[in-house]
């Protein structure tokens, strides 16, 4: 992407912000190789939600869903960060306050260097007991057992950490992200489709309070039209390009 241009009415509240939100979804990882959920080639395109991603689902075939995570946790672990996951950490040398807040479980961010991060989803990395809740690495749960999954040593099955349609998210993150983004000035949505709830509704509250909202997807979502900004190109190209573009509004620092 070329290099970008800011509105001026953009430029003015991009360089007074101080508290940044960064909303992230499987969009963000697409150009390390991950297949998102929604969309052409994306992962319900081949397998229905249901059948994998409820807790109904393991209790039917808690083999088919553990070896459909171990193939998605292998497919993360040999995947690397792309320039959009940097980018994002770059915010962090240029704001007071940046706050990710990812419905990603790759760990995708973390490598990158984010520091401040939010997982409403959980994560693919770690396996949790069903029934006592005590936590295991993923790698050495599946390199244990990789076609069903491994028993606690409480007799409870293994799951991986990650957050099933009807099950409720971790209450203290979920908080947290509330909080961060009702008091954020600067929101950024970046490769999401927005229909997963709560979590789009973080986008409603940012809107809300009133902050400046920038979205980076290809497609446009149900939250297109509140955007200040929207770019509609890969965020691979689309974030490095905004990053410096902030960078740019930034400069010299107001202090
Ligand atoms: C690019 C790109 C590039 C492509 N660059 N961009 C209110 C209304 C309606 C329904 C509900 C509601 N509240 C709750 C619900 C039910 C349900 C829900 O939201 N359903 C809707 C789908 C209809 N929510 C839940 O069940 C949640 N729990 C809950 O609400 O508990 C309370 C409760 C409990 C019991 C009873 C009642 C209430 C839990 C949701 C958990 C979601 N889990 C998953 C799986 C996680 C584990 C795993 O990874 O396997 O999370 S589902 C899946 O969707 C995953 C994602 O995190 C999530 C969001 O998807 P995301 O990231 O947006 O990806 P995509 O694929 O949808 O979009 C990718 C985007 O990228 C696209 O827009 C592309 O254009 C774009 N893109 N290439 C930039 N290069
Ligand atoms: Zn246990």
């Amino acid at each position: 992407m070329s290099r970008l241009q800011l509105s001026e009415a953009v430029r003015e509240r991009v360089r007074a912000a101080e508290r940044v939100v960064v909303f992230s979804g499987a969009g963000v990882s697409r150009e390390s190789g991950l297949d998102t959920f929604r969309g052409a080639g994306g992962l319900w395109e081949r397998m229905r939600p249901e059948e994998l991603a409820t807790p109904e689902a393991f209790r039917a075939d808690p083999g088919k869903v553990w070896r459909w995570y171990a193939w998605r946790y292998q497919q993360a672990a040999e995947a690397a960060p792309n320039p959009a996951h940097a980018a994002i950490a770059r915010l962090e040398t240029l704001f007071p306050f940046v706050m990710v807040v990812t419905q990603n479980v790759d760990g995708l961010h973390q490598r990158a260097g984010s520091q401040s991060l939010l997982e409403l989803h959980g994560t693919i990395t770690r396996a949790v007991c069903e029934r006592c809740g005590s936590g295991r690495d993923m790698g050495e749960a599946i390199a244990e057992s990789s076609e069903r999954p491994p028993l606690c040593s409480c007799g409870g099955r293994l799951r991986p950490a990650v957050v099933w349609f009807g099950e409720v998210l971790p209450h203290e993150t979920l908080v947290l992200a509330y909080e961060e983004a009702t008091f954020c000035d600067l929101f950024i949505s970046v490769g999401t489709s927005a229909v997963v709830y709560p979590a789009a509704g973080l986008i409603e509250l940012a809107h809300q309070a009133g902050a400046c909202l920038i979205e980076v997807n290809p497609e446009p979502t149900p939250f297109s039209h509140v955007m200040d900004l929207r770019l509609a190109d890969p965020a691979g190209e689309a974030l490095p390009a905004l990053v410096d573009a902030i960078e740019r509004s930034r400069w010299p620092p107001t202090t």
